[in-house]
């Protein structure tokens, strides 16, 4: 009961298609359910160049900005909205430093990849932004409204 006075939050989590080609997919789905998060929204999806741009729009300026489009639609990716208080601080933490050399061990790029350009996930940054990107990735009626059963053990 503590937790519904709590904000509840949404990200998007995108498995890049370096992700997808290494066949990490279960590997990755695998950590966000482990933690406890409430999955919403999952699809595998080949973006245009157009959703791809829109996406990374505060990127546009950066001279990785073209080879970034270019990786990001070289292949079909998963899209997933996952929703828990806390959530887009907390997956950020699961993901790791944008530079896989520098993200934990622990971590999924930390532990799975080895450079920026091909760093097998992303994440919302802030709340707004999580909101921003599931509604650009998904079509209405992509996403499950549902209750989990409370695991137990999960929270007091
Ligand atoms: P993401 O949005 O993918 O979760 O990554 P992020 O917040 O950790 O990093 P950001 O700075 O927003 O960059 C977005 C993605 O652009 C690629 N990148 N390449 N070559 C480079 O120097 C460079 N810097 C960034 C990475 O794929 C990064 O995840």
């Amino acid at each position: 009961l503590v937790a519904s006075m709590e904000q509840v939050d949404q990200t998007y989590i995108m498995i890049k298609p370096d992700g997808v080609q290494r066949g990490l997919v279960g590997e990755i789905i695998s950590r966000f359910e482990k933690k406890g998060f409430l999955l919403k929204g999952l699809k595998l999806f080949e973006c245009t160049k157009e959703l791809a741009e829109e996406h990374y729009k505060d990127l546009r300026e950066k001279p990785f900005f073209p080879k970034l489009i270019d990786y990001i639609t070289s292949g079909p990716v998963v899209c997933m909205a996952w929703e828990g208080v806390g959530v887009v601080a907390s997956a950020r933490k699961l993901i790791g430093a944008t530079n896989p050399l520098q993200a934990e061990p622990g971590t999924i790029r930390g532990d799975l990849a080895i450079q920026t350009g091909r760093n097998v996930v992303h994440g919302s940054d802030s709340p707004e932004n999580g909101l921003r990107e599931i509604e650009l990735w998904f079509k209405e009626g992509e996403l499950c409204q549902w209750t989990q059963v409370q695991v137990p053990w999960l929270r007091e």
